[in-house]
C-alpha cells in the first residue's frame, strides 16, 4: 500500500499503534478533514469539535485567512533562524505587543518552551534586578497546575502520572493550594526569596476550575505589594477563549510575564509567546536564549492572521455570549440529572461534572457516545468532561450542540 493511499480508520489506528509512542490513549475516531466547527473522520462522518485541540483552534479548523496567510508565507521564506533579521517578526512583535499592551515579546513555538521561558525571564529578573542571591529564587505556582511536560514543569506537577519517574526534578518551587489568596500571602510574608507566582487563571486540565471573583485580582496585588512576578499562563484560557482577550481581563488584571500559545496561531503552526515590560524582558542579552523555530516568518505571519481573526470575527463577544447560553441551557438539564452534578467555566471553556467516581470509565463511556452522535469531547480528570468548541460556532450550532449533549447524556440517566 502506497504511504498515502486512503486508510480506513481501523488501518491508521493499527498504524499508529504498530510504529507510534503510545503517549496518548486517543479516542477511537481518525479524523482526516477539517473546517470551522465541523471535523471528519476517514470514512466521511461529520463531527462538532468540543475540543478544539484543547482550545487551539479557537478561529475554527482550517481558516481561510490564517491558512492563505500561511501558504503564502511558506512559498515566500519559512526559516531564517534569528542569526539574520526576517521582515515578518518585527510586524508580529509590534502588532502582538500592542494588542496585549506590552513593550517586548519573546517568540517560542510551543506552550511548554513559552512556559519555561517565562520561569528563566522570570528567574534572571530576581538575581539581577529584585537582588535575590543567585540560585536561590522560588516560585510559587498552585496544586492541580498544568503548564506543559518539559522535565522542569512536571518537577511542580502533582499528577504523578505526567510526574513518576522523570526525577530527578528541578528545585526551586513552592505549591500551594489553587484560589487560596491566605496560602499565597503567608508564602510571601515568609519568604524574601521569591521571584514569581506561576497561575492558569483557570486551571483547565484539572477539571476547568474557575476560581473565586476576584482571586487573580487579588493574587495580582499581593504579587506587587512583594515585589513579586505575576505571571499568567494564558496558553489554553487565553485568546478570547473565556469571553475576553485573556481570561485575566474579566478582573483587568495586568501580567507581569503573559504567556501564550495555542490559538496564538490558530491551530495552523506552533506559535508561542512570553510579553512583558522592559524593566523585565530587558534583562534578556544575545546568547541568553533561543530557539530554531523562534520568531520564524511563517509563525509571524500566522500569528498576525490568528489575531486579526479574533479581533475582526469579534470571537472575545461571541464566546462570552454564547458561553453563557450553553451554561444556562447545561444548568436547567442538571436539576433534573441524575448523571451530571454540575456544569462550570467562562467563556467558551466549560465542564461539566458526571456523577461518578473518579477511576470510573462512565464518562469515556459518554465520550464515545457522543461521538457516536455526532460531538467529539473527551474526559480532563476522570469523571470531568471539558466542552471547548471553537469560538465561530453560530447560536444555532451551540443549540444544536446543546441537543446532541443533553440527549446523549439522557441515556446515561438512571
Ligand atoms: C498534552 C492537558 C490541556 C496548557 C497550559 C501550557 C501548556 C498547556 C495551561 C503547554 C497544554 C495541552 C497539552 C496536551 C493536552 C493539553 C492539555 F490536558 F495536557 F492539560 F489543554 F489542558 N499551559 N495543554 O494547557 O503547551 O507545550 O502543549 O503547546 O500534553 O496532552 P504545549
Amino acid at each position: 500500500m502506497a504511504v498515502l493511499d486512503q486508510l480506513t480508520s481501523q488501518q491508521a489506528i493499527d498504524l499508529e499503534n504498530k510504529y507510534g509512542a503510545h503517549n496518548y490513549h486517543p479516542l477511537p475516531v481518525v479524523l482526516s478533514k477539517g473546517e470551522g466547527v465541523y471535523v471528519w473522520d476517514v470514512e466521511g462522518k461529520k463531527y462538532y469539535d468540543f475540543l478544539s485541540a484543547y482550545s487551539a483552534v479557537n478561529q475554527g479548523h482550517c481558516h481561510p485567512k490564517i491558512v492563505g496567510a500561511m501558504n503564502n508565507q511558506a512559498q515566500t521564506l519559512t526559516l531564517t533562524s534569528r542569526a539574520f533579521y526576517n521582515d515578518m517578526l518585527g510586524r508580529f512583535e509590534e502588532f502582538a505587543t500592542k494588542t496585549f499592551n506590552f513593550d517586548k515579546l519573546l517568540p517560542m513555538n510551543t506552550g511548554a518552551e513559552a512556559v519555561e521561558t517565562a520561569l528563566k525571564l522570570c528567574r534572571k529578573w530576581a538575581y539581577e534586578v529584585k537582588g535575590i542571591n543567585e540560585n536561590e529564587a522560588q516560585i510559587i505556582v498552585c496544586e492541580n497546575n498544568f503548564h506543559g511536560r518539559t522535565t522542569t514543569i512536571i518537577s511542580f506537577s502533582n499528577d504523578p502520572v505526567a510526574r513518576k519517574n522523570f526525577g530527578p526534578y528541578t528545585d526551586g518551587f513552592i505549591k500551594i493550594e489553587y484560589d487560596n489568596l491566605k496560602a499565597l500571602e503567608e508564602v510571601l510574608n515568609n519568604s524574601n526569596n521569591v521571584a514569581g507566582f506561576l497561575v492558569e487563571p483557570i486551571q483547565g486540565e484539572a477539571g476547568v476550575y474557575v476560581p473565586s471573583e476576584g482571586y487573580l485580582a487579588a493574587a495580582k496585588a499581593l504579587c506587587e505589594k512583594h515585589n513579586v512576578l505575576f505571571i499568567a499562563d494564558e496558553v489554553q484560557t487565553g485568546i478570547a477563549r473565556t469571553g475576553r482577550m485573556l481570561a485575566i481581563d474579566h478582573e483587568n488584571v495586568q501580567a507581569d510575564i503573559l504567556i501564550l500559545g495555542k490559538a496564538l496561531s490558530g491551530g495552523a503552526y506552533p506559535v508561542s509567546a512570553v510579553l512583558a515590560n522592559d524593566n523585565i524582558m530587558n534583562v534578556i542579552k544575545p546568547g541568553n536564549h533561543g530557539s530554531t523555530y523562534g520568531g520564524n516568518p511563517v509563525a509571524a505571519a500566522v500569528g498576525i492572521a490568528a489575531l486579526e481573526v479574533i479581533r475582526d470575527e469579534n470571537l472575545a463577544e461571541n464566546a462570552q455570549a454564547l458561553g453563557k447560553l450553553f451554561r444556562a441551557e447545561l444548568s436547567r438539564f442538571v436539576e433534573t440529572s441524575s448523571i451530571v452534578n454540575a456544569v462550570r467555566g467562562k467563556g467558551l471553556l466549560n465542564a461539566i461534572l458526571i456523577n461518578d467516581t473518579e477511576d470510573s470509565d462512565t464518562a469515556w463511556n459518554i465520550c464515545l457516545r457522543l461521538r457516536d452522535n455526532g460531538l467529539l469531547a473527551k474526559p480532563t480528570h476522570g469523571n470531568i468532561i471539558r466542552f471547548a468548541p471553537p469560538l465561530v460556532i453560530t447560536k444555532d450550532q451551540l443549540l444544536d450542540c446543546v441537543s446532541i449533549i443533553t440527549k446523549t447524556l439522557q441515556e446515561f440517566e438512571d
